[in-house]
């Protein structure tokens, strides 16, 4: 597979796809951040670490007081230590979006590409590509949950048959809709556990406390039909009852047939319930 020719860098660190390896991989290269991006993290550490006392499941509040990484961008060898011991993960540090096949391929392997640059500063609420915050901050304390950790192992080695059988944009839809923009429900209340939301300060508030948005409990079929915002808050989020569900409800499912049946239909809309569907309401 070809590598992309370098994307344009507006700070020294962003992109830098000629200098990775074959499996896209770089030097974190931690003596490289300044002091203005250790300070920035600082920033958007602190604003999101006060909403995830809150607002997040349980299994990410304590996997980021594991890893101790409200002083400054971490060190992603620091993290694989803790890493290794708890579910035997590894990160390994990328230039930022890498392609499908490489990306499951690493996930397959229980390695995490993580984006080694930093948002800049007039990115601080919104950014279309992952960096290092939402990378880190958002996936990295769940890596540390055994559910996610087998689930994202799973997810890896899904991939291939999904590409070759036409219908990645399906799986796709899995990850995006759980890793990404996931919700679960905790002692009645719901609480966010995906990477996108949590690594964001509105969609943070708005997937837990808004009334109006559609919240759908989670079923593997609807969610590989459904289709999702990318450059928006999401419309419609789906509900586990616990985050074991998402292994039980993968384990069990032949994705072939699956595929088979629905990849050549339009998806469903986002924010559109089904005649027999019954949402889930924020205060459920
Ligand atoms: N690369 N760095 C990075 N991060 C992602 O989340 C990512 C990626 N490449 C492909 C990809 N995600 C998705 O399209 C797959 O989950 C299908
Ligand atoms: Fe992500």
């Amino acid at each position: 597979m070809k590598k992309p020719s370098t994307i344009t860098s507006n700070s020294g660190l962003r992109g830098e796809y000629d200098r990775a390896a074959d499996d896209y991989t770089v030097a974190q290269d931690w003596h490289a951040y300044t002091p203005e991006m250790h300070a920035r993290w600082r920033r958007l550490y602190a604003r999101q670490s006060a909403l995830v006392r809150t607002h997040a499941c349980a299994s990410f509040r304590e996997g980021l007081a594991r890893l101790d990484c409200a002083e400054g961008i971490p060190r992603f060898a620091d993290a694989n230590r803790v890493l290794q011991a708890a579910t035997g993960w590894r990160l390994v540090a990328v230039p930022g979006f890498i392609p499908d096949a490489v990306f499951f391929d690493h996930l397959a392997h229980r390695r995490f590409p993580v984006t080694r640059w930093l948002r800049e500063e007039h990115e601080l609420d919104y950014l279309a590509e992952p960096d290092v915050f939402h990378d880190f901050f958002g996936h990295v304390p769940m890596l540390l949950d055994p559910t996610i950790a087998d689930f994202l192992e799973l997810y890896g080695k899904a991939g291939a048959r999904a590409m070759a059988m036409g219908a990645l944009d399906m799986l796709a839809r899995i990850y995006w809709y759980t890793i990404e923009f996931g919700l679960v429900r905790e002692d009645g209340a719901l609480k966010v556990f995906g990477a996108g939301i949590i690594s964001s300060a509105g969609e943070t508030r708005f997937s837990i406390e808004d009334r109006e948005v559609l919240r759908l409990p989670f079923d593997p079929v609807r969610v590989m039909r459904t289709s999702y915002m990318i450059d928006s808050f999401q419309k419609t989020y789906f509900v586990l009852e616990s985050l074991p569900q998402l292994i039980e409800a993968l384990v069990s499912l032949d994705f072939g047939p699956v595929y088979e049946t629905w990849r050549h239909e339009p998806p469903l809309p986002a924010g559109e319930a089904l005649p027999e569907e019954t949402p889930i309401g924020a205060l459920a």
